[in-house]
């Protein structure tokens, strides 16, 4: 080979590692560029390729000695191209992960906590307390008929209760919604043998003129208690200790004699104004007492009725609407701010009686 090809290559080569120079691959600014840098010069016509096969024109030792040379130029080249690459590569990434951050100390956001209503931590607390007592719970239908309503509680025909002024009778049919629920109590007689402890709580229905202590819908707990020898001190037992433990063990009673057809005797049970020294105040209406529930001993006719023998079995019944007690336990002084759901009424209530 003519020293003329040597001096053409080493001046190809000389060009060569000028351009690489020129190309400014670690400064290159982003990953398209640096291809297009990459394919000009050691793509199928980049010079460096050109380089590498104008090997072929020299002498056997001249390509021994430069082929290497070329060979390391065209590495080095693509080294720097590939370190560079990578370079790039992590800085995206690094920016990626820059904007997509997430702070992690930050404090999460608090799903809004739903709470029970007042009415039914109420009614939880006083089934709480029945349970205690060893009683059942049961519960039976809105919609009564006469028999289960009035007739089976000894309520005559003629009672003024039986009006349509106080009781929603449904159209066209021979029934009503109850108004208490010893309904549930008669059911309860009518299939299971006594003894009996049993407590029915649920929603009644009265046709009422609404205001801050009446409402159309109301909600009661009855109880209902039958065995040998079951008598007025037994009722007096049951709801002083009922009374302590929903009111407190300093809560004071007082039996007052009433009337009720199913119940005889029949009383008013007051406990003593926990919200003034008996002095007298609005809740207690300046009598010192407030009055929580209604009870007596069963009328021997109720339970014949259901075909108990009323000459072994006695029992006592009392009645207790969730309202009035939610309201006393509260302090709420309408009755009406339980069902209109004011997120401002129903936000006051914590979570104490669940
Ligand atoms: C009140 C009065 C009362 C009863 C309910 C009852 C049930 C049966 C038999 C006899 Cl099956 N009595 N229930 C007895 C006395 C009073 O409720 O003022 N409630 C708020």
């Amino acid at each position: 080979m003519t020293p003329t090809g040597r001096a053409a290559w080493e001046q190809a080569y000389a060009r060569a590692e000028a351009a690489i120079t020129d190309a400014g691959v670690p400064k290159t600014a982003d990953l398209v560029k640096l291809d297009e840098v990459r394919v000009r010069l050691s793509g199928r016509n980049g010079e460096l390729t050109a380089l590498l096969k104008a090997l072929k024109d020299l002498s056997i030792e001249d390509k021994r000695e430069l082929g290497p040379k070329g060979q390391a130029l065209k590495e080095s080249f693509e080294a720097a191209i590939a370190a560079r690459k990578a370079e790039l590569e992590d800085a995206g990434d690094a920016a990626a992960l820059e904007k997509d951050a997430i702070d992690l100390t930050l404090p999460g956001l608090r799903a809004p906590r739903g709470r029970l209503h007042p009415l039914t931590t109420t009614l939880h607390e006083i089934a709480r307390i029945f349970q205690l007592m060893g009683y059942s719970w049961a519960e039976g239908p809105f919609v009564e008929d006469e028999r289960h309503n009035f007739s089976a509680l000894n309520i005559p025909a003629d009672h003024p209760a039986r009006d349509s002024q106080d009781t929603f009778y449904l159209k066209d049919l021979p029934l009503l919604l109850r108004t208490h629920t010893s309904t549930v109590q008669i059911r309860a007689m009518e299939s299971q043998r006594p003894p009996l402890r049993v407590a029915c709580p649920g929603r009644v229905f009265r046709h009422e003129q609404i205001d801050a202590t009446h409402s159309a819908v109301f909600h009661q707990v009855e109880g209902l208690v039958i065995d040998e020898n079951i008598g007025l001190a037994d009722l007096k037992g049951h709801l002083q200790t009922f009374l302590q433990k929903l009111l407190g063990a300093s809560t004071k009673t007082r039996f007052r004699p009433s009337y009720f057809p199913f119940t005889e005797p029949s009383t008013e049970v007051d406990v003593k104004c926990f919200f003034c020294p008996g002095s007298g105040c609005p809740a207690c209406k300046h009598t010192g007492w407030i009055e929580i529930l209604g009870a007596g001993v069963v009328n021997p006719a109720v339970l014949t009725g259901v075909g108990y023998d009323a000459g072994k079995w006695s029992g006592f019944a009392f009645g207790i609407g969730v309202e009035r007690v939610a309201m006393l336990l509260h302090g709420v002084r309408d009755l009406r701010d339980f069902y209109t759901n004011d997120l401002r009424f129903l936000n006051q209530f914590d979570e104490d009686l669940v």
